[in-house]
């Protein structure tokens, strides 16, 4: 059944876990999501980009989010806009059946950010629909950073206060210093979780963790065994997942990883046989992949056995 992204993230922020929100740009991908909450009797976030919309189409996205909601009545589902860049592009999403967005206007200066979010909150909520926003910018921190240079870059919490405030908006992603992608950082591992303790004090609502693959060992292997190349990546530490969780974050955005175990099982049925053509032959096992990081990702986040 396809529900608010509040009902799922009010649920988890009161519990004190989070839910993985699975990106996907095809059918398999989505099959893999389901089986996954299926298996580990967990709510899901699933979320399309606005290139994952144009390449699937947005009928089809809808279509196939709905499809798969009635298939699997019992699991809690929002399907979510993932960094909707306009008034206009969260509206489309709204209207198409989406009942979650996100206006990612964080490039902005903090009061058009904050503009364009009241807009979208209004539109969103006349529709009972929720609405995430990012505060600070996607990036990875160094060790030897400046104060004043993380200041420019992550989110600052008493603007996440005011903002949340005036805005109304349902969930924040605070930036913290993950990043999208494979390589997430470039010395040790850093986020700034005294930073984000504070920003869940001050605003009380559902908190966003972009840029939260972790790429475990068994996945870069798996990846780099079929003669893959991903030199110098770095996820978030499960470590750190857990962390964040204390931290009060409730959305768990995770995409790389999927991305990373359903190829590496592509290209091994490619290399294995050269012969094969038959495109279920590559999937399935993609597939099987995808659903062992996603299954796993469950326990660890804390929202398996949740409905
Ligand atoms: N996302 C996924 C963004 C995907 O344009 P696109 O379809 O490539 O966008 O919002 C994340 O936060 C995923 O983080 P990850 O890279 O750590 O999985
Ligand atoms: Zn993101």
């Amino acid at each position: 059944m396809l529900v608010t992204g509040n009902e799922i993230l009010l649920k988890a922020h009161q519990e004190g876990y989070g839910v993985g929100a699975f990106n996907f740009v095809n059918f398999e991908m989505l099959q893999a999501i389901f089986e996954s909450a299926n298996e580990a009797n967990s709510p899901i976030i699933i979320q399309a980009s606005e290139g994952a919309i144009k390449y699937m189409g947005i009928d089809m996205v809808v279509g196939m989010a709905k499809t798969m909601s009635k298939r699997y009545s019992h699991i809690p589902v929002a399907l979510h806009l993932d960094h909707g860049t306009s008034v206009e592009s969260c509206q489309k999403a709204i209207e198409s059946g989406f009942t979650s967005v996100m206006i990612d206007a964080s490039h902005h200066h903090f009061e058009e950010n904050l503009e364009l979010t009241t807009k979208v909150v209004q539109i969103a909520h006349k529709a009972g629909i929720s609405v995430e926003a990012e505060l600070g910018r996607l990036m990875g921190i160094e060790d030897n950073i400046s104060v004043d240079e993380k200041d420019a870059v992550l989110v600052n919490p008493k603007e996440a206060e005011i903002f949340v405030k005036e805005s109304k908006v349902d969930s924040l992603a605070p930036a913290i210093g993950t990043s999208h992608g494979a390589f997430k950082f470039k010395g040790e591992p850093k986020l700034d979780f005294k930073r984000l303790q504070e920003v869940k004090r001050l605003t009380h609502i559902p908190l966003v963790l972009h840029g939260a693959s972790a790429i475990p060992d068994y996945v870069r292997e798996a990846f780099l065994k079929t003669g893959g190349d991903l030199k110098g990546s770095k996820g978030v530490p499960f470590e750190f997942l857990k962390e964040a969780i204390k931290g009060g974050i409730n959305k768990v955005n995770t995409d790389t990883d999927l991305r990373i175990a359903f190829i590496a099982e592509v290209r091994r049925v490619a290399n294995e046989d050269k012969t094969q053509f038959d495109l279920r032959k590559f999937f399935t096992p993609g597939m099987e992949a995808i659903k062992k990081v996603i299954v796993e990702r469950m326990h660890l986040l804390g929202s398996a056995n949740k409905i």
